[in-house]
């Protein structure tokens, strides 16, 4: 049985989702599987090319729906998790019990966890730790502005590397071994830790560059690195170097999209109508109610720049 594990690309959450999303199929659905992973961006154009869903069994984990016939699995916590509102009226009409979604949750990881548990009869302590951390990062509830920033945890160190991925495959190759082995372990490994001494000294350099291009004005924190290879950088630091701000509105670049991310102080008590994901929705992206952002093409620097200043003027006091 080949089973297809599509998730989302560079996050802790997705490559986390993948992990117990592997293990339990492993333990209580089919011993002999074997678990080919595609990672997921968020792009301007359609995400699922032809030919994505090629496995005995095709899953998707802490991304958004298809309504493919080959796709078997799907498990999400975004709010914008529809591409198309045809795409959620098929999600309410499929009876197969193996596509969930639940927006309340602040992580996948922990989505995953809780129905393979009690749905499936899952054994999901042993990966007590990668849930606590899945639900930490993705659901911003670290104790501290310090805490998040800090990356003093294997978890965060982890998150680090992933988030960056520098090579092509690292976290596709990854994913079996959060299937099994302690955080703390997987940063020692050689192919995590080539990478952190230089990426933990790229995020302390990030933190200047921040400081000095960031412009806070009324309760809002705006700052471009589109010039700068800084996609991927820490999105707490703002709120460290401003612990006042409510919200912060950034422009980023790659080669692969122009980005602009919009999130809340998760410290900061936020207005409760305030809705992130809706704002970004305007501008054909999305996400969560408090964190959410709006990919471009590479070559839409100038318009991502004229809506994230527009962004950041309508969250002003
Ligand atoms: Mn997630």
């Amino acid at each position: 049985m080949k089973v297809r594990v599509c998730f989302h690309d560079k996050c802790f959450d997705g490559a986390s989702s993948a992990a117990i999303f592997s293990r339990f199929y492993h333990e209580r659905i089919d011993p002999s599987a074997e678990f080919l992973y595609t990672g997921m961006t968020h792009k301007a154009s359609a995400p699922f090319e032809d030919g994505t869903f090629d496995g005995d069994e095709n899953a998707i984990v802490d991304f958004k729906y298809s309504s493919s016939p080959a796709l078997t699995w799907w498990f999400d916590h975004h709010q914008s998790a529809f591409l198309k509102p045809e795409d959620a009226e098929h999600f309410r009409h499929d009876h197969s019990g193996k596509k969930f979604y639940d927006p309340t949750y602040k992580s996948c990881t922990k989505l995953l966890a809780d129905i393979a548990s009690e749905k499936f009869g899952f054994d999901a302590k042993p990966l007590a730790d990668l849930i606590k951390w899945g639900d930490i990062i993705d659901g911003a509830q670290f104790a501290s502005p310090e805490e998040a920033v800090g990356l003093t945890e294997p978890a965060t160190q982890l998150a680090l590397v992933i988030e960056a991925a520098p090579e092509p495959y690292l976290v596709p190759r990854l994913i079996p071994d959060l299937a099994e082995l302690p955080l703390a372990e997987i940063v020692q490994l050689p192919l995590v830790k080539k990478h952190l001494g230089p990426l933990l000294e790229r995020h302390r350099r990030s933190i200047d560059i921040m400081r000095e291009r960031a412009d806070f004005r009324g309760g809002v924190i705006y700052f471009d690195v589109s010039d700068l290879d800084l996609e991927g950088y820490n999105k707490f630091v703002p709120y460290f170097l401003y612990p006042d701000a409510l919200y912060s509105v950034g422009v980023s670049a790659s080669p692969a999209r122009a980005k602009v991310s919009v999130g809340t102080n998760p410290w900061k008590d936020i207005p409760p109508d305030v809705n992130l994901a809706s704002l970004c929705e305007k501008y054909g992206g999305g996400g969560h109610a408090r964190v959410a952002a709006i990919s471009l093409g590479p070559g839409d620097l100038v318009r991502a720049r004229q809506v994230a200043k527009e962004i950041a003027a309508s969250l002003r006091r």
